[in-house]
C-alpha cells in the first residue's frame, strides 16, 4: 500500500486551487480554518462546510494542520484556562466532523523562522534559507534585544557584525520582513515593537518551566483527544535550536522521547518533519524515524543542506542531508507493521513540506514555501522514490 499523498491547502483564499492539487496527484489535503484566531472555538458547522468543499473536489480531509495553541497557554498567563477549554472543544468538534489527526506546534511566538525567503539556487529557482549570521545580526543590531549578545560567543558576534555591515538598506528591510512575516493565512506581520513585546512575555520562562507548560497542555488535552478520537501530532521546532532567547523543547530525540512518555497514549504523537528535525546538528533523522515510528501520525517530507555554523537552506526533496530513501523505506515498514497488526488507521499520510518557487510561479505572488510547481516537483519525486522502494522491498 502506498502512503497517502497529501497537500497543504490554505482554504478558499489559497492561490493553489483544489483542482490544481488534484492535478498534482495528491489524494488528500491538510487544511485549517485559518480565519479563526488562535484560542477561539472552531464551530462544527464551519468544519463541516470546509469538509464538504474538499470532498466535492474528490479529495480527503482527515488531518488538520494546524490548530494553533494560543500564546497564553504557552506562557500560562492571562486567559489560558479559557483557551484550553476552547482548544478541547475544538478537538471535540473536529472529532464529530470526522477529523482523525491534528497537527500543532508548541513554539514560542513564531512558527517556522527563516532569514531569506528568496534564496537563489543555481538554476534560478528560489528557496527558503536560515542564515545564522543574519539571525544574530537581526537580533543584536536591528531588534536590539536586551542581553542578546550574552547568547553568542565573540566569534559569532564578530561574524554577525561583519555580515550586517555589508547589507544595504533594502537587504536590511528584507531581512526584517523575512523573519517577522506572518504565516500564510494566520496572523498579521509582526512590527518590531510587537515582536519585542511578545518576546518579553517569555522573560523568566526557563526551558524547564516551558517544558512544564507543554506537559501540562498535554495532560489537559490528550484525554479529550482520546475521547474525541483525534490523534494529536506535535510538529517539531523549526529551526530546532533556540532563537531570540526563547525556550525550545521539541527539537531533538530526547525532547520527543520525553514528551511521548509524559502522556503515554496512542493519541499523543508526532508530526515527523524531516526538514525541521534534519536541521539540528545532532539529529540523526533516519534513526529517529525508526525509533518513534509507532507514534508518527503525520509526515512532512523536505530536505535541507546544513552549514557548519547552524545555517541551512531548503534543497530539492531528494538531495540534501536527509536520507530520503531510508526515510521512505522506514515509513513503508511502519505502515506494513500497522497493516499486519490489523489496524484500521494503518495508512500513513505524508505531504511535501515546502518546495522551491520556480518556472511560472516566479512570476506569481505565492506563499513562501507553498507555491504549486515546486511542491508538485517534490511530490512527483517522492512518489517515484516510494514506488521504487515499494516494488523492490514490499511486493
Ligand atoms: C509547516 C509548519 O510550513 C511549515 O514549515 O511545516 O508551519 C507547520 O505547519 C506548523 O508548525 C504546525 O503547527
Ligand atoms: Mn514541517
Amino acid at each position: 500500500m502506498k502512503l497517502e499523498q497529501a497537500w497543504r491547502w490554505y482554504g478558499p483564499d489559497d492561490p493553489v486551487s483544489l483542482l490544481d492539487i488534484k492535478q498534482a496527484g495528491a489524494s488528500a489535503v491538510v487544511t485549517a480554518l485559518h480565519h479563526i484566531p488562535p484560542g477561539q472555538v472552531w464551530p462544527q458547522e464551519e468544519i463541516m462546510d470546509r469538509g464538504k468543499v474538499v470532498r466535492e473536489s474528490g479529495l480527503n480531509w482527515s488531518i488538520v494542520e494546524s490548530v494553533a495553541v494560543h500564546e497564553d497557554i504557552k506562557t500560562r498567563t492571562g486567559s489560558y484556562q479559557l483557551y484550553l477549554d476552547n482548544y478541547k472543544q475544538t478537538l471535540e468538534n473536529l472529532g464529530i466532523c470526522g477529523i482523525t489527526t491534528v497537527c500543532y506546534n508548541f513554539m514560542p511566538v513564531l512558527d517556522w523562522t527563516r532569514t531569506h525567503l528568496n534564496f537563489q539556487m543555481k538554476s534560478g529557482s528560489l528557496a527558503l534559507r536560515f542564515d545564522r549570521n543574519a539571525l544574530i545580526a537581526f537580533d543584536c543590531f536591528v531588534l536590539k534585544r536586551p542581553d542578546a549578545h550574552m547568547d553568542f560567543n565573540e566569534d559569532q558576534l564578530a561574524q554577525a557584525e561583519q555580515y550586517f555591515k555589508q547589507l544595504g538598506p533594502k537587504a536590511r528591510i528584507d531581512l526584517q520582513r523575512s523573519i517577522l512575516m506572518g504565516l500564510p493565512g494566520t496572523v498579521e506581520d509582526f512590527s518590531l515593537d510587537d515582536f519585542s513585546t511578545s518576546l518579553q512575555a517569555y522573560r523568566g520562562i526557563s526551558e524547564a518551566t516551558f517544558r512544564e507548560h507543554f506537559y501540562a497542555f498535554l495532560k489537559e488535552v490528550i484525554p479529550t483527544a482520546e475521547k474525541a478520537g483525534v490523534k494529536m501530532a506535535v510538529h517539531p521546532d523549526d529551526p530546532p535550536m533556540p532563537i531570540f532567547g526563547l525556550p525550545r523543547i521539541v527539537s531533538n530525540e530526547k525532547d520527543l522521547e520525553q514528551l511521548l512518555e509524559v502522556v503515554d497514549s496512542p493519541y499523543n504523537g508526532i508530526t515527523f518533519c524531516t526538514g525541521s528535525l534534519g536541521a539540528g546538528a545532532d539529529n540523526d533523522v533516519t534513526a529517529m524515524i525508526k525509533k518513534f515510528s509507532n507514534k508518527i501520525h503525520f509526515v512532512h517530507l523536505r530536505n535541507i543542506i546544513k552549514e557548519p555554523n547552524g545555517s541551512f537552506y531548503e534543497s530539492d526533496h531528494l538531495t540534501g542531508d536527509v536520507d530520503m530513501f531510508n526515510i521512505i523505506r522506514a515509513l513503508l515498514e511502519e505502515q506494513q507493521q500497522r497493516i499486519d497488526e490489523g489496524r484500521l488507521d494503518s495508512r500513513i499520510t505524508m505531504r511535501p513540506d515546502h518546495g522551491h518557487q520556480m518556472l511560472d510561479d516566479l512570476r506569481k505572488q505565492t506563499y513562501p514555501g507553498y507555491s504549486a510547481i515546486g511542491r508538485l516537483r517534490g511530490l512527483g519525486e517522492l512518489r517515484g522514490l516510494e514506488l521504487g522502494i515499494e516494488k523492490s522491498f514490499f511486493s
